[in-house]
């Protein structure tokens, strides 16, 4: 199976089958109410968090590559700085997510160490190359559309610390997007070449795009419970159809063509018929055998232990503060 660290079986507890203290926490959830570090929480609860918030994580801090190796090459320097500055709030965004996660009793380290050996995963999108200047467009437009479009529901999550992290996370997210769709507008209406260059884009982040809701709802091992928990607030279906719905009219927008021939209004539905992305080619990826899944990691491998000096001198800073008082007595 495709799924590490956590096993769903896809069967939930019913009432009778759970503890008291079980009982007693999904009535909480049920309520609507915040769970916080300090509360009691059934163990799957807390591994299912620090799975999700930890991929969530490395997701930010991989997805500051595909981007950083255009900011050396943006055509002005207004593109530049702005560029700069969105890569540098997804590094943020990993940091408040990390912190999230040390709630629940893992450190940022033993996380960073999981997904350098292979058992933490990061998002599928990042394992795709940036090709042209309107990749950076087409990033900031479909993979942080999406990334809202999943992140929006997340700051309702039932994990207290989750869900305050999300709310700084989806204004940034929006930011993001509209520069994406900005450098889109610019493309699209300029010379032939950069409308190419835009459609070409569209072309080859679409499908990837649509496989950040995860694998369709009948695949989805973990759905179930973490929406009985509140961890998910919509099924990866749900939330793929409302980025479809959203998306199809800003591409027209654009004067752009989604590449899929399937495309379509339903009338009856109120939404998009679409094609279903290549789950082989998502497996594929997830798999570590995606374009750059290699040079992703090998990037973050360095990182890390080029940081190492970083990490021990901040260390020995910490030790050196913590013994100041003791001296001085
Ligand atoms: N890539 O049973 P489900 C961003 C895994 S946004 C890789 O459906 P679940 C912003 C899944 O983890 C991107 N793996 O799982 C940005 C599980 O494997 P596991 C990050 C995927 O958790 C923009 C297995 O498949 N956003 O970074 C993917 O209920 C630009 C079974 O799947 C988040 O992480 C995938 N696409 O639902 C940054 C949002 N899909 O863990 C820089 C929070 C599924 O058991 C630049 N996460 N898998 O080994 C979520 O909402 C959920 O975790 C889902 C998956 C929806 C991703």
């Amino acid at each position: 199976m495709y799924a590490q660290m956590v096993r769903s079986t896809g069967t939930l507890k019913s009432r009778a089958e759970m503890t008291p203290e079980e009982a007693a926490f999904q009535d909480r959830i049920d309520r609507g109410e915040r769970i916080e570090p300090q509360d009691w929480m059934p163990e799957g609860y807390r591994r299912t968090l620090i799975r999700q918030i930890g991929q969530h994580a490395h997701s930010e801090v991989v997805g500051q590559l595909p981007e950083g190796n255009w900011i050396t090459r943006a055509p002005t320097l207004e593109r530049k700085a702005i560029l700069i500055a969105k890569v540098q709030d997804e590094a943020g965004h990993g940091l408040y997510l990390y912190a999230a996660a040390e709630t629940l009793g893992v450190s940022r380290d033993a996380l960073i160490e999981d997904l350098l050996a292979g058992r933490m995963k990061y998002s599928s999108i990042f394992n795709y190359p940036t090709l042209t200047w309107a990749d950076i467009g087409a990033i900031g437009w479909l993979v942080d559309g999406a990334a809202i479009m999943n992140q929006v529901p997340l700051q309702r999550t039932s994990y207290g610390p989750y869900a305050r992290a999300m709310v700084r996370i989806c204004k940034e997210e929006s930011f993001h997007q509209r520069q994406g769709y900005a450098i889109m507008m610019k493309m699209a209406r300029g010379t032939p070449e950069q409308r190419e260059m835009a459609q070409d884009a569209l072309n080859r982040f679409w499908f990837p795009a649509l496989m950040m809701f995860g694998p369709s709802d009948r695949d989805s091992v973990h759905s179930a419970q973490s929406m009985a928990w509140r961890i998910k607030i919509n099924s990866n279906d749900e939330l793929r159809q409302k980025f479809v719905d959203q998306t199809v009219p800003q591409a027209e927008f654009l004067g752009l063509t989604i590449p899929d021939p399937e495309l379509r209004w339903n009338e009856a539905k109120g939404g998009y018929d679409f094609s279903e992305p290549d789950w082989a080619e998502f497996h594929e990826v997830l798999r570590g055998n995606g374009p750059c899944n290699a040079d992703r990691m090998a990037a973050r491998r360095k990182a890390w232990d080029e940081g190492a000096w970083v990490r021990e001198a901040l260390a020995a800073h910490a030790a050196k503060r913590a013994a100041r008082p003791v001296a001085a007595e």
